[in-house]
């Protein structure tokens, strides 16, 4: 990823005054290391004033890694600004997310913030959801109800439903929240809305990895170091 696409240097600088307290939101995964390895140098090079809400476990170890003021949305409900990665990104920025079990708190600060903005790797690029990303969509679930809900994603959508495991951990994947993780891998392109709103009906369903209508814009990071911006 280009530091343009994480220094948020674009034609529309998405100008972060130095002069306010900027809220930013920051999200979790890999890609979004970079935006905070800018950030903190910003911080250092412009004086900027920011305080930073994490979305995860470790997006609030890398917030107190670069020694960025943390926060919290008790003290900052409303965000100037998300910075958050993506699985997939389809035609229409509807965004999977939740590759890394993250999905409910990203989704919760995504929604508190005035703008929300997406970096990804230009593979993460695609006309349709499910095109290059094969994980399928991630939901988190109460844990006693992982099975009912499985079957109750299949029966009404098709596809599969995998819960999803630990790789260095026996058992299960349990999220920040304490909850489990389903992986729906979906055969077919759906209605996403019809479908998100389906599944979050479902009893037990804490959250889904679909994001609609959330994200304002979206920067890829080019094998060539460039960027290619969609909004
Ligand atoms: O788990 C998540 O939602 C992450 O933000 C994911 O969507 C992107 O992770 P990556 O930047 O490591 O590809």
């Amino acid at each position: 990823i280009p530091i343009s696409a994480c220094s948020l240097n674009t034609g529309t600088r998405l100008c972060l005054n130095p002069q306010n307290n900027y809220v930013v939101g920051v999200g979790s995964g890999s890609t979004i290391v970079y935006a905070v390895d800018r950030l903190a140098e910003r911080v250092q090079q412009e004086n900027l004033k920011i305080v930073c809400v994490p979305t995860s476990f470790q997006a609030r170890q890398l917030i107190l890694k670069h020694g960025l003021p943390l926060s919290d949305l008790d003290r900052h409900p409303e965000l100037d600004v998300a910075i958050d990665g993506a699985d997939e990104v389809d035609s229409s920025l509807t965004l999977i997310k939740g590759g890394g079990g993250c999905l409910t708190q990203e989704k919760i600060v995504a929604d508190c913030a005035r703008h929300f903005i997406v970096i990804a790797d230009y593979r993460k690029d695609s006309k349709c959801l499910g095109q290059q990303w094969k994980k399928g969509i991630p939901v988190e679930v109460i844990p006693m109800a992982y099975v009912p809900i499985g079957r109750d994603i299949t029966r009404r959508f098709g596809g599969e439903v995998v819960l999803r495991m630990g790789v260095s951990k026996a058992g299960p994947v349990v999220t920040d929240n304490s909850n489990f993780i389903l992986d729906w891998k979906f055969e077919k392109v759906h209605n996403w809305k019809e479908v998100n709103m389906a599944i979050k009906m479902i009893p037990g369903v804490v959250e889904t990895g679909l994001f609609i209508d959330m994200a304002e814009r979206v920067y890829f990071g080019m094998q060539d170091g460039t960027v290619r911006i969609r909004d």
